[in-house]
């Protein structure tokens, strides 16, 4: 995988600092890579929100997830006593999932192909909402039918620790901070790395949250 910062002029426009941290084999964080475009991505969140309103899962172990989650695109993903998978429908309101935002994809596009992977063309994002109480354990993505394309995370709202593991769950995890407008890409060898969110930074009296988008090729 050969990492080209200049892949394309156009990403110029969409990153106010190009600074990378490589996680691993192709795996990157970029930073402040979707900075200027946080207004435009929030207002899209609260669109799709309005259609498809804030849920936590089930685990298929019955336990309720302390993340909130919904998902816009193709397919969106859902957790309940069946297990997880991917779905055309939103299970809450027998919708199909709200389209993807375009402001998504063309983010996801750019940040794959300036992290090495050429046209990535999403069909599901996850939407996750962090409190200050949520955590996600330590997971591999592994629900998508096409583990040859990466994976482009955007982070939003407040900090938080993210952990980045190895290929089994018991690897050691490093943890990297991310802030918002820090975009996450990756795929190849490093597809079903184990990762997990240990916590969120802030304060109780704040109403703040964090938002991740996790763009996907799922089918
Ligand atoms: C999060 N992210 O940042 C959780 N999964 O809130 C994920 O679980 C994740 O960031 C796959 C690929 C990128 C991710
Ligand atoms: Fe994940």
């Amino acid at each position: 995988m050969t990492l080209d910062l200049f892949a394309s002029p156009r990403d110029t426009a969409c990153h106010d600092s190009p600074h990378i941290d490589e996680l691993g084999p192709g795996a990157f964080v970029l930073r402040g890579f979707a900075q200027s475009q946080l207004t435009v991505l929030q207002s899209n969140i609260d669109a799709v929100v309005a259609q498809a309103p804030w849920r936590h899962w089930l685990t298929p172990g019955g336990k309720r997830m302390s993340v909130a989650m919904t998902n816009c695109g193709d397919v969106g993903w859902i957790s309940d006593r069946q297990g997880y998978r991917y779905g055309t429908h939103d299970p809450l309101t027998a919708q199909p999932w709200p389209s993807m935002p375009d402001a998504f994809a063309t983010l996801a596009r750019h940040a794959a192909e300036t992290a090495g992977y050429r046209d990535f063309a999403p069909d599901a994002c996850l939407i996750n909402r962090y409190t200050l109480d949520a955590r996600l354990t330590l997971h591999q993505d592994r629900d998508e039918r096409e583990l040859g394309a990466p994976i482009v995370s955007v982070s939003l709202g407040l900090p938080a620790i993210f952990l980045w593991g190895g290929l089994q769950r018991s690897d050691r995890t490093r943890r990297v901070r991310l802030a918002p407008g820090d975009v996450v890409v990756w795929g190849g060898p490093s597809r079903l790395v184990y990762h997990g969110i240990a916590s969120v930074e802030g304060s109780f009296d704040a109403q703040a949250v964090r938002y991740n988008l996790t763009l996907r090729k799922a089918q």
